[in-house]
């Protein structure tokens, strides 16, 4: 453990080691160092996990995910290759996207500097990944859990927002038809907080740009999409992607019409 904790960048000097005996496959220690900081290492158990390559390379294939501002480098390449010809048609939306990218990019640098704590989180919870019971309608658990990993609390509210709070679907085509529904971001808003009650002052004031930054990034993941020559979601007809893009970057407006109003119903629902 003492070799092993040196391929890390700790804060200190490591000077105790324990381990914890509540596992029944990896060992785990608890490394303390003398400024007081505290890491978990563990062991892996090679005879259940032979190779071990494959799961930390599997972890670093999905770090990156809720990432925004490496999202804007995927999009800037995106731009620049024009692989399909279809820069010309999205100007505007382009623009709209870069308008925005200190304020899309904030809440990857609160995590970055721990404003913000790293929590275990979901990523992908838009409502048609909850399992309803079909009698009560009541929440049995949640599914697709492909992009469950390290993330910030309000990635989940955000994208479940972007999702279930609008008033329109994902791709629909008439945009005077997509806003943020304010009932139910409060609902939401009001469940999610009574069901994290552990949530820190920064995580609950973060809240709403978790939707804003969530709705966002989305709009920008389909328009990358859309200028790659739809090779990442699969599509149903010809511009899908772009008709999603449209949809996130109008909601994102409408969130940027509604700000106030948002912060009113989290102070409102969250902050009692
Ligand atoms: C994808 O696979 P699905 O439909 O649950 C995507 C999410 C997007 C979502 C947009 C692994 O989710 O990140 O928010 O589409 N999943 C992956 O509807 O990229
Ligand atoms: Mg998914």
């Amino acid at each position: 453990m003492k070799e092993a904790i040196y391929h890390f960048p700790v804060e200190g000097k490591p000077r105790h080691c324990e381990q914890i005996k509540s596992g029944h496959i990896n060992e785990t220690y608890l490394i303390t160092t003398d400024t007081g900081a505290r890491y978990i290492l563990q062991w892996i158990n090679r005879y259940v996990f032979p190779n071990v390559e494959a799961i930390m390379s599997n972890m670093s294939a999905i770090s990156h995910f809720h990432d925004t501002v490496d999202r804007y480098c995927q999009f800037r390449q995106a731009i620049a290759a024009d692989a399909c010809g279809r820069l010309n048609e999205v100007r505007p939306e382009v623009e709209f996207l870069m308008e925005r990218e200190e304020k899309g990019c904030r809440l990857h640098h609160m995590r970055e500097s721990g404003e913000l704590p790293t929590r275990v989180t979901h990523n992908d919870t838009k409502i048609n990944n909850v399992l309803l019971d079909a009698d009560s309608r009541k929440a049995l658990c949640v599914i697709d859990l492909d992009t469950v990993m390290p993330g910030l609390s309000v990635f989940d509210f955000g994208d479940a927002i972007r999702f279930g709070a609008s008033t329109a679907a994902e791709d629909e085509t008439d945009l005077s038809k997509v806003s943020l529904d304010l009932e139910l971001f409060r609902a939401f808003t009001r469940g999610f907080a009574e069901a994290c009650p552990a949530l820190t002052a920064e995580e609950i004031d973060a809240l709403q740009l978790g939707a804003y930054t969530m709705t966002l990034e989305c709009g920008m993941r389909f328009l990358t999409d859309y200028l790659n020559g739809d090779k990442y979601f699969s599509i149903d007809r010809e511009k899908h992607n772009l008709d999603r893009a449209r949809t996130q970057l109008r909601l994102v407006r409408d969130m940027e019409h509604k700000w106030d109003d948002m912060a009113r119903i989290v102070a409102e629902e969250a902050k009692k």
